[in-house]
């Protein structure tokens, strides 16, 4: 048995780094009978960095109809984390427990603190805290993570441990990591798709739209000409190719095409149009009826948020027992 937490900021278009590096794993980890599964728009994450509260309310509903789209809640639980206040309530507790210095290590911290130098606020500094509070809230024990975020899960990890032993009690269990290694770049070449960096192509674009930014995305650098021999194993094409096109025309189309100079970047990515469409054609298809029933989505993440409010609640009991926090049920 195993609790699985993972969340997606609703900072822009969900792009196929996310669909292949993230999402498509939570679908496959949500299937398994032996686990039960939390997916959230983390809503509030994405406040940690500048953002339009004009056009927020949208970028939560687009992100969730991606999330369902993909077929997420066939089996698992998605909601909204706002929806669902006990996050940052743990989370202050939490950050009552957290070692400043753990905190200040953090190189997510200072990347974005970099990115957005003119407005660092507090909340991107505890950030972690936050994230660690969504993972003990449903006592997650498996989390499926990137590379960047690994460091996090185990701030995640210390945090279940010093609270723990701080109280003298087992209240929280320590999360493991499920390591998700696929790293998609930016059609920019830059060392990762990012919804802040414009160098997406989004899972919802459609045929026309992916064609656009396809054409002219970055490859083997090394591949001046159709006549030179292309290196897949550096080229993000091929790495989108191993997700969706399938054996035998991988290996001996893509991969022997380019490696023998018998088609060309163009060619490459004329058959990488055709096998995303195939394998996210249903996935707009759906997203465009979701779209179509803005009440279908409301209805789904009430339910997720009710269903997580219900175990959130009973959490906080234990977390409030075990530090002694009663308000005012207190006695002398
Ligand atoms: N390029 C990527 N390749 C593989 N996996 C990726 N993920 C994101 N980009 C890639 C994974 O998607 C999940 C949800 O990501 P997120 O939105 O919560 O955070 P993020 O990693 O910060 O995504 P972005 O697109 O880079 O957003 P911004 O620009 O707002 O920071 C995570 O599991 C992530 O690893």
């Amino acid at each position: 048995m195993a609790t699985i937490f993972s969340g997606i900021q609703p900072t822009g278009e969900v792009h196929l780094g996310n669909y292949m590096g993230a999402l498509r794993h939570w679908v496959e980890l949500s299937k398994k009978p032996e686990h039960t599964s939390y997916f959230s728009i983390v809503d509030c994450h994405a406040f940690t960095i500048p953002y339009d509260a004009a056009t927020f309310p949208r970028a939560v509903f687009d992100a969730a109809v991606a999330v369902l789209a993909v077929g997420l809640d066939e089996r698992a639980t998605v909601f909204v984390q706002s929806d669902v206040p006990q996050h940052t309530e743990l989370a202050w507790y939490l950050g009552c427990v957290a070692p400043m210095g753990e905190l200040g290590r953090m190189t997510q911290f200072k990347e974005k603190s970099e990115q957005h130098k003119t407005s660092v606020g507090a909340g991107l500094f505890t950030y972690p805290i936050l994230m660690a509070a969504d993972i003990l809230l449903y006592k997650g024990t498996l989390v499926p993570v990137g590379h960047d975020q690994l460091q996090h899960l185990e701030f995640a990890r210390d945090m279940a441990r010093h609270f723990n032993h701080r109280f003298k009690a087992e209240v929280f269990p320590e999360p493991k990591p499920h390591h998700l290694t696929l790293r998609i770049k930016g059609t920019d070449g830059g060392e990762k798709m990012s919804k802040s960096r414009g160098n997406t192509i989004a899972m919802l674009d459609t045929p026309e739209q992916v064609w656009k930014k396809l054409k002219g995305a970055f490859t083997d650098p090394q591949r001046l000409t159709r006549e030179i021999p292309g290196r897949p194993e550096v080229c993000n094409i091929y790495t989108m190719h191993t997700v969706v096109t399938p054996e035998p025309a991988l290996t001996e189309v893509v991969h022997n095409g380019c490696t023998t100079a018998k088609i060309g970047c163009g060619d490459c990515k004329k058959l990488l149009a055709e096998s995303l469409e195939r394998d996210l054609g249903p996935v707009r298809a759906r997203a465009n009826e979701l779209r179509a029933q803005p009440g279908r989505v409301l209805e789904i993440l009430n339910e997720g948020g009710a269903t997580c409010r219900a175990k959130a609640t009973e959490t906080m009991r234990e977390v409030k027992e075990a530090a002694g926090v009663f308000g005012a049920r207190s006695r002398p």
